[in-house]
């Protein structure tokens, strides 16, 4: 291999390269700039950053977590039209604020990795690229993110399909479905949000359900022309206004602690099921029979009233095939159909979804093989055996419970804390202690034992194929701020290896 030509445009190695230019990528790159680290790179597979939020363009897509929480602690945005924003006002703010801190011109796009190996003698890592170049670098960062992959289901004959088929995440806008017979498998946070948004548009929707969720009220509504210019013009109140939405959504963590609180709750979201949907049997199948919390909350106001319009059905049974034109059910009930949608969300287990982007650390270890049972991390971020690399909404990060945005900015902030800290240490990598990641996620999986999400009697995306939860941070966001305000000496390895070199 010709490595000249191999090294693209960084003919000698960055300090850090960034993958992924979602929400994580880009606090990653802006917290690195606060601190005048100006030699890094941010390498985004696809033509615009944006991640989730460039995929997600479904009918209806929003965010369920407030657009007040759901932004930057340090790029308010006055000018949110709702508390819950649609995905465009968020890639709009997204691709706002990659501008204004000139992290486009940081960025190369295309440019997708495909796999990582640390030389132990330089000290650095090199990040191969599915173009054929390479990246080599001192630190990396993989704020990729969980959710991008989609889930396919192997439905048996959905090859001979003849009509038309996508996934929610994505979706075809040329695709009309005026008129057309439409099937719809998946009730997830996805599917809630389209299924009310095309239900009037298409002949028939078949609503395809396996395990119903728990759907709360959503507290809806829009900021009045007066709201949006007293937060432009007082900073504080919008400030308020965060702090007063970061309080209510972290007291929804008590329940997960107290399943029988979750109890209450059920019995108010069953009048809700019942108030919104006319026909008993319907109302009967929307309701979930494991505790509420165990998946993941949604909210919606129109998901429910959707299954009194008479083009409407809702299905429990399983897919039995997919025919040319048709979908048979395991009752032997067959519905035509024009085209099929899958909102059967997203492949989130990194052993799987990775499982062709090799990272080799320390003494040519393998990350696949240290997962090999499951993902772990320290606080999510760091693995024992590869230095240097960090990870943004890594295992055990995920909320059920508040705003993702809060947990990135703790990690970048982490993360811009401990290269810095190696640079005053004059070292080459750190390496967290195996005791340390090893200590923290065996208290980590003690203490969801006894959480909703292992206990609700539901199998969820956060739990992998033998139960165990990696996805959940379990806590409150407050003790993950606490947690990672510093990077604490003793937990990591401090190691020089160029001395000869200096
Ligand atoms: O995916 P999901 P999603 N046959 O995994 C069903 C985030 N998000 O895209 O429950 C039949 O939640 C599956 O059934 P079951 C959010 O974090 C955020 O909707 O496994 N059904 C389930 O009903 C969310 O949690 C926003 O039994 C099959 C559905 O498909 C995450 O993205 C908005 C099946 C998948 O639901 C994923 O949400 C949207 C099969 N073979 C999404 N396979 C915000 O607002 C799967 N299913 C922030």
């Amino acid at each position: 291999m010709n490595s000249r030509a191999k090294v693209y445009q960084y003919a000698r190695p960055v300090k850090v390269a960034i993958v992924g230019g979602g929400f994580g990528g880009l606090c990653m790159a802006i917290k690195l700039r606060e601190a005048g680290i100006e030699d890094f790179v941010l390498l985004e597979k696809a033509e615009q950053v944006g991640g989730t939020w460039r995929d997600n363009s479904y009918p209806g897509c929003a965010c369920d977590v407030q657009s007040h929480m759901y932004s930057f602690s340090f790029e308010g945005n006055p000018d949110w039209s709702a508390r819950y924003s649609g995905w465009k006002e968020i890639q709009d703010y997204i691709l706002r604020t990659t501008e204004k801190h000139g992290i486009q011109e940081k960025t190369r796009f295309n440019a997708e990795v495909c796999g990582a190996h640390f030389d132990q003698d330089k000290a650095l890592w090199t990040l191969d690229l599915k173009d054929g170049s390479q990246v080599v670098c001192q630190h990396w960062v993989l704020a990729s993110g969980p959710l991008h992959v989609p889930q396919i289901p192997n439905f048996p004959g959905l090859d001979r399909f003849k009509g038309k088929v996508f996934h929610s995440s994505q979706w075809d806008h040329d695709y009309d479905l005026t008129g057309k017979k439409v099937v719809s498998v998946g009730t997830g946070a996805s599917a809630i949000q389209y299924v009310p948004q095309i239900a009037p548009e298409v002949e028939r929707l078949t609503v395809v359900q396996r395990t119903p969720g728990w759907i709360i009220p959503r507290d809806e509504r829009t900021y009045s022309k007066l709201t949006k210019t007293l937060f432009r013009r007082f900073p504080l109140l919008r400030k308020l206004h965060r702090v007063r939405l970061y309080w209510s959504n972290e007291s929804r963590v008590v329940p997960i602690f107290h399943p029988r609180l979750a109890g209450l709750l059920e019995k108010v979201v069953k009048q809700f099921i019942r108030f919104q949907v006319k026909d008993k049997e319907t109302a009967r199948k929307l309701t979930p029979s494991y505790t509420l919390g165990c998946k993941r909350i949604m909210i919606s106001n129109r998901y429910y009233p959707t299954f009194n319009r008479d083009n409407v059905e809702l299905f429990t049974e399983g897919v039995k095939e997919v025919r040319e034109n048709s979908i048979v059910f395991t009752d032997g009930s067959e519905r035509e159909m024009d085209c099929l949608i899958l909102g059967t969300g997203f492949i989130v287990d990194p052993r799987i979804y990775m499982k062709d982007f090799p990272i080799t650390g320390l003494d040519g270890r393998k990350l696949q093989d240290d997962w090999a049972d499951a993902s772990e991390a320290y606080l999510g971020i760091t693995v024992a055996g590869y230095p240097n690399m960090f990870q943004m909404v890594g295992p055990n990060t995920g909320l059920g419970h508040n705003s993702i945005i809060f947990m990135i900015e703790c990690q970048a902030e982490y993360i811009r804390d401990a290269i810095q800290k190696l640079d005053a240490k004059g070292g080459d990598y750190l390496d967290v202690k195996r005791a340390e990641m090893d200590a923290f996620n065996d208290k980590l999986q003690e203490d969801v034992a006894g959480t909703v999400w292992q206990q609700g009697g539901c199998s969820s995306w956060y739990q992998q194929a033998d139960g165990k939860n990696v996805a959940i941070w379990p806590y409150s966001t407050w003790r993950y701020w606490l947690k990672t305000r510093r990077v604490e000496d003793g937990v990591y390895h401090w190691e020089k290896v160029r001395q000869a070199q200096k």
